[in-house]
């Protein structure tokens, strides 16, 4: 049968009824990919996993979310949609808008949203608005705008986000034939490590799965309120996705960290990037900075024993490596680049000098 997108395929689980118009572009059902150069580098018998969930529509896992947010404003009757973002939010919500054919305003931080996801608002038409401020200002200024004007907020803090988004539990859960023993996830608002948890809480309630996960999230060092233990006023970091100082979802995730044993860890630019690169090189995958968080994490939590050998974890990889091509591109020596004439001689000279 066609796929035809995870309201669909969970309607039994998430609040939809028969009638409603479902808002998709065929989201979910991502790969969840093994790694097997890095473990095997390392020496380790820890099944290693990949959710890649930069290959949803919009490029990343914000799409399982927006169906449901999108879907739920029309059904109300909304004509239009509202959000701050970083980046892949707004990318998300024009397309989303556009699809259902309605209007999203995006508040975005001047200078500071990675290119693809830029283009993509832009190309979807929706209303940019860019703030000379960061995302907790946008968020700040959605909340109170739309008391005013009649708008549906599509950040996390609408609750449908957070349905839309646990599918990704249930589809690793199905995949695998169990939970796995640790989840390792980057953490901006914490939307994201919160409907994985619910995810998974709902599969073990139904007897779908005999385990729970323990839970671990993955901050920018220079954006880490879960181990400062409080809100960060001026966040920075190159993971523009996560430059994120006051997250929406600070109670549920500091609940969930608990109720699973779990940690928080934070990493710095440098960590990030490395990540990103080794995971490109080593294993042919390409995500975003941000994503590569949840493997530094693991990687690190695998080396110092935190996760115990033989154990299986699963790496959520949230934005496709696109979405940023200046930081992809700045971390690679153009100089290696190759220019020479169109002729076999020097192309041959090319191959044989760099085999
Ligand atoms: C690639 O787009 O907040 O902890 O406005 O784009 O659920 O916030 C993005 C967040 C991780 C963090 N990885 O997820 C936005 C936005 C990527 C992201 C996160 C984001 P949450």
């Amino acid at each position: 049968m066609r796929y035809t997108g995870l309201i669909e395929r969970y309607r039994d689980r998430l609040p939809v009824g028969d009638k409603t118009r479902l808002i998709s572009l065929g989201e979910g059902n991502t790969p969840l990919i093994r790694l097997e150069n890095i473990p095997c580098e390392m020496g380790t018998q820890v099944k290693l996993y990949i959710k890649y969930e930069g290959l949803n529509p919009t490029g990343s896992f914000k799409d399982r979310g927006m169906t449901m947010a999108v879907t739920k404003a029309v059904e109300s009757g909304s004509k239009a949609i509202i959000c701050a973002s970083t980046g892949n939010t707004s990318a998300a919500a024009a397309a989303y808008a556009a699809r259902a054919g309605i209007k999203a305003f995006v508040i975005i931080p001047e200078g500071k949203i990675a290119l693809g996801k830029l283009a993509q608002a832009m190309i979807h038409g929706s209303t940019i608005i860019q703030i000379k401020g960061n995302f907790d200002d946008g968020m700040q200024l959605v909340k109170e705008v739309a008391e005013f004007a009649p708008v549906s907020i599509v950040n996390s803090i609408n609750p449908f986000r957070l349905q839309g988004q646990k599918t990704a539990a249930f589809e690793i859960i199905e995949e695998l034939g169990h939970a796995p023993d640790y989840h390792c996830l980057p953490v901006g608002n914490a939307g994201n490590i919160t409907a994985h948890w619910m995810g998974y809480t709902e599969y073990f309630d139904a007897g779908k799965a005999s385990s729970t996960p323990t839970m671990l999230g993955y901050q920018a060092e220079g954006a880490a309120p879960f181990i400062h233990g409080s809100k960060v006023e001026k966040p920075e970091t190159i993971a523009t996705a996560i430059r994120i100082g006051n997250p929406q979802s600070w109670d549920k995730a500091i609940k969930l960290s608990k109720d699973s044993n779990g940690w928080f860890d934070c990493f710095s630019d440098k960590e990030i990037l490395a990540t990103q690169k080794l995971l490109t090189e080593k294993e042919g995958i390409f995500c975003e900075p941000a994503s590569a968080i949840s493997v530094a994490g693991a990687l690190k939590d695998i080396e110092s024993g935190k996760i115990p050998d033989g154990s299986s974890v699963v790496c959520t990889l949230t934005g496709h490596g696109l979405k940023d091509p200046d930081t992809a591109i700045s971390q690679c020596d153009t100089d290696a680049m190759i220019n020479i004439n169109p002729t076999l001689e020097e192309v041959k000279k090319a191959i044989l000098e760099n085999m």
